[in-house]
């Protein structure tokens, strides 16, 4: 590992270490004994072996009188996930919700009576049958009391894969059957790029397959990575990953062709490619890519016939590039002002990306930033001036750092999965007096806090609705959300909150009703391999049976719809094993309508999976090929058919924080910008040895905290000025919270930047409490809970600014990573 990298890498557990230290003894000897109950005993299979899968890929257990205690990656996976470990950890975690729990205010006072509370009281056990009564109680009373918006169900969250236990489907398939609800629209992933894109490219762009791997290390010259980290963010897939990206990198690599890294930290990726790393100022990578544009069109180094050919608006756009329209030419002089990137290094890169065929690849920590939509519309701007779309090799790419886009795909079929029943997932359509059915996800505070209120979304203007009832399965808002102490005091305000989990996480924590849901590791299920390449359908087979009093999404649902008297609707008469066949054999279907044989189900399950083989058009595929092959006869989505540099549309929508072409504009607050009240900005990327707060109650902790606590990258410089050392306890704080974490002092990062990664658990020191210290540390405690703009409404969780001091305080203990008081 190369001097100044980061402390994760330096902890990593080497995928070597990690398959010989996951053998049985290791495991099974980590194991709190008071967990092993009686129903833990009763396995799946009381010994053997049980293939199944999960977000962190393909895997084999290892059970022994009815416990899980080793888990080995699949042998065709190529590149298996350190994370594993934690997976199986998951299962036997001190953070299980055993039982079902209700909040002693909550159950003794009844909804609404004691609100502020929320999050300090404790619990009390009840059966299943009192929790469910309850639950069915409160959503017919908020229904008849409140209307058709009073319950919002429109849960996010990574879940676990699986087409059958998708509990947020499950969630709102009861909840159509029973009625209405309030729903949410798009995810905190790519928020603002899933907007924006289908006016740009008349595609989402984020979730789509990349020009495959084998193609870029044929035919890229230069690889630039935009703000990603792909050798840290491949490791999972929102289905089971295939982790084909990892040896599509190993081959760029190899073939010795330059990488770029654009980051304010040198991440893994720039030590793995030994790329030129740099470092502009967070949040100001439109101004650096303005002026790069800038250089190309004063060089002449665009192409004009491209842009001419497959483009639309570029005149539009070009009076502002060479400001004509605002008085301020965007030359390379200007951006480095803002951005901190010489302006010979910002000429330099634009000779150097018309030099050569450049992949302009990015992440999507840029476009959750306030006017987050800008950035990906810039970078395909950018390419379109370079003219290299739709080449083999060029253009730019969306997802080269996700689920391993860019793998080479297999022609088998898609799985369908239980769906949630029909009329909200197309809420936006049907609008009440009493608010819109759905709203932006990421505006959920917004809406507890201003009921009547009016929003923006993409071109319409609608009411908030005023809920009064949530119910979370599958997330953790308390860890994604921004701003926690704003959504500390919006969640009070709700009469009845129920969570379903499988740990106690802060989000569980500050619920009224806590349902214990299991793992995926304790239900049947099945789902595809490859999020990009669809290599594989994989049986996730039950490994061990529930443990404690945990019952699945589907069992809870199907149980609430019996109570409504639904359940027929709801289940449709078919079992957990019924269901999956159904899929199989749908899937089966499209397969043979394709000549393409596929085992029956019975053998299938038994094996456990069936490949599909990659095709010669899979290995090649080139994005964008048929666009510039034809566009008059592949024209893409737009309303001009071609990439739209200007939008008529976006102009019509007449928004003053998202005009009607890439535009740099000033973030309500970044590092040295004229609003910055503190010296640093924090950057949140997402976690080597976690997915977001998933395993972070896990063994995997070990690998990565410092002094117990979640690690704070600081620059030498910043640390020195502050009298911190690595290994300090260090206090981020700003107008909007504070929180501990543990300081890594390195110069793999800018001065001027910190680093505390999304996702470590919410540990108030006191719950409920205005402002409370954090003795964990969620970096939500610090960052700003705005829209994008107007036309997104995305989550800007990459815009923080903050200072840091070391802790000389007492030090509170780290209490989230064991169970309440009487659970
Ligand atoms: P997870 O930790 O994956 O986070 O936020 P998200 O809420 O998705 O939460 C999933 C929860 O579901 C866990 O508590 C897990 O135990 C539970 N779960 C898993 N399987 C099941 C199941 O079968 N049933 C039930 N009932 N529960 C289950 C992630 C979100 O955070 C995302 S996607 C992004 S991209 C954002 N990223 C950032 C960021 O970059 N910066 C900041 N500051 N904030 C972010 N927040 C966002
Ligand atoms: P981040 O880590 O937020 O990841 O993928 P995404 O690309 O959004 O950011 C990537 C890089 O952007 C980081 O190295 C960060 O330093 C850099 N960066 C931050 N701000 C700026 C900026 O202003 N300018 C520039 N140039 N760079 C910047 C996240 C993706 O990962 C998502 S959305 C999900 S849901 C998954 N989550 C996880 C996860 O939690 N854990 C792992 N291991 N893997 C994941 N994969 C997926």
């Amino acid at each position: 590992m190369p001097k100044g990298s980061t402390r994760f890498a330096q902890n990593d557990v080497s995928r070597r270490t990690f398959l010989s230290s996951t053998a049985a003894a290791g495991v099974l000897a980590t194991l709190a004994p008071s967990l092993l109950t009686a129903s833990a005993a009763r396995a799946a299979v009381a010994d053997g072996e049980v293939f199944s899968a999960s977000h962190w890929g393909a895997f084999t257990a290892t059970v022994q009188d009815g416990q899980w205690t080793k888990i080995t990656p699949w042998e065709k996976d190529p590149h298996p996930s350190h994370q594993l470990e934690g997976v199986l950890d998951s299962v036997y975690s001190p953070t299980r919700i055993k039982y079902p729990m209700v909040r002693r205010a909550y159950l003794e006072n009844g909804p609404g009576s004691s609100n502020e509370t929320r999050g300090q009281d404790d619990f009390v056990r009840v059966s299943w049958d009192q929790a469910l009564e309850l639950v069915v109680k409160e959503l017919k009373r908020v229904e008849e009391t409140y209307g058709p918006t009073g319950t919002y169900a429109g849960s996010y969250g990574w879940k676990s894969p699986g087409k059958l236990h998708n509990c947020q489907n499950l969630l709102r398939r009861m909840m159509n059957i029973k009625g209405n609800f309030v729903n949410s629209a798009g995810d905190y992933s790519t928020g603002a790029s899933q907007v924006i894109m289908p006016h740009v490219m008349g595609t989402l762009e984020v979730y789509e397959q990349q020009t495959t791997w084998p193609v870029v290390a044929e035919h890229t010259e230069l690889f630039v990575i935009w703000g990603a980290d792909p050798m840290v963010t491949n490791q999972i897939g929102w289905i089971i990953p295939d982790h084909g990206a990892y040896p599509g990198m190993q081959a760029f690599k190899d073939t010795g062709k330059p990488v770029i890294c654009i980051d304010p930290v040198r991440t893994e990726s720039c030590d793995f490619f030994d790329a030129e790393w740099i470092a502009p100022k967070p949040q100001t990578d439109v101004a650096m890519m303005l002026g790069i544009a800038h250089t190309l069109y004063e060089e002449k180094l665009h192409d004009a016939d491209f842009l001419d050919e497959y483009t639309f608006g570029f005149d539009k756009f070009l009076p502002y590039l060479t400001g004509e329209s605002d008085g301020v030419p965007k030359t390379a002089e200007w951006a480095a002002e803002i951005c901190s990137v010489p302006a010979d290094k910002i000429k330099e890169l634009a000779r150097l990306f018309a030099s050569k065929r450049t992949m302009l690849s990015s992440g999507w920590s840029l476009q959750r930033q306030h006017h987050g939509e800008q950035r990906h519309w810039m970078l395909v701007t950018l390419a379109c001036m370079l003219g290299q779309i739709g080449l083999p090799g060029g253009g730019f790419g969306l997802s080269y750092h996700y689920s391993s886009g860019g793998s080479p795909g297999a022609s088998g079929p898609v799985l369908s999965g239980i769906t949630d029943g029909g009329k909200a997932v197309d809420g936006a359509a049907w609008l009440t007096e009493s608010g819109a059915a759905t709203i932006p996800l990421a505006r959920v505070v917004d809406m507890l806090e201003g009921p009547g209120s009016d929003f923006n979304f993409n071109g319409k203007t609608q009411k908030y609705p005023d809920v009064k009832m949530v119910y979370w399965v599958g997330g953790n808002p308390f860890a994604h959300h921004q701003d926690r102490n704003r959504m500390v005091k919006a969640w009070q305000k709700l009469e009845t909150v129920v969570v379903h989990d499988f740990q106690w996480t802060a989000t569980a924590r500050f619920a009224d009703i806590v349902l214990p849901a299991t793992t995926s590791y304790e239900r049947n299920d099945i789902e595809q391999y490859g999020d990009y390449s669809l290599k594989a359908i994989i049986g996730m087979k039950k490994i061990v049976d529930p443990l404690f009093e945990a019952r699945s999404d589907f069992d809870i649902f199907t149980d609430i719809s019996a109570r409504l008297g639904n359940e027929r609707a709801f289940t449709e008469g078919k079992t957990e094993l019924d269901w999956i066949k159904g899929f199989y054999e749908g899937a089966e279907k499209q397969a043979s309508a394709k000549n393409t044989e596929m085992p029956d189900f019975d053998a299938f399950w038994d094996k456990g999976y069936v490949e599909f083989p990659v095709t010669e058009e899979g290995r090649n595929y080139v994005r964008y090929a048929d666009f510039r092959e034809d566009p008059l006869l592949e024209p893409l989505g737009t309303p001009s058919g071609l990439i739209e540099i200007y939008s008529n549309n976006i102009e019509k929508m007449g928004y003053d924080d998202c005009p009607p072409h890439p535009t740099w504009m000033e973030p309500v607050e970044r590092l040295d910008g004229p609003n910055a009240k503190f010296p640093l900005h924090v950057t949140t990327s997402h976690p080597r040895g976690r997915l977001h707060s998933q395993l972070n109650g896990t063994v995997l902790r070990k690998t990565y905290t410092v002094a117990d606590r979640e690690p704070c990258l600081i620059n030498t410089e910043d640390a020195a000025a502050r009298g911190i050392a690595d290994g300090d306890i260090v206090r981020i704080f700003n107008d909007r919270g504070q929180l501990l974490a543990g300081a890594t002092v390195t110069d793999a990062i800018r001065p001027g930047v910190i680093r505390v990664c999304e996702g470590g658990w919410y540990d108030p020191v006191e719950p409920g409490t205005d402002g409370s210290l954090d003795a964990y540390g969620d970096v939500n405690n610090v960052t700003v809970d705005i829209g994008t703009s107007s036309l997104a409404q995305a989550n800007c969780g990459h815009t923080a600014i903050a200072d840091v001091e070391k802790f000389t305080g007492e030090v509170p203990a780290v209490k989230v990573f064991s169970t309440p008081a009487n659970a």
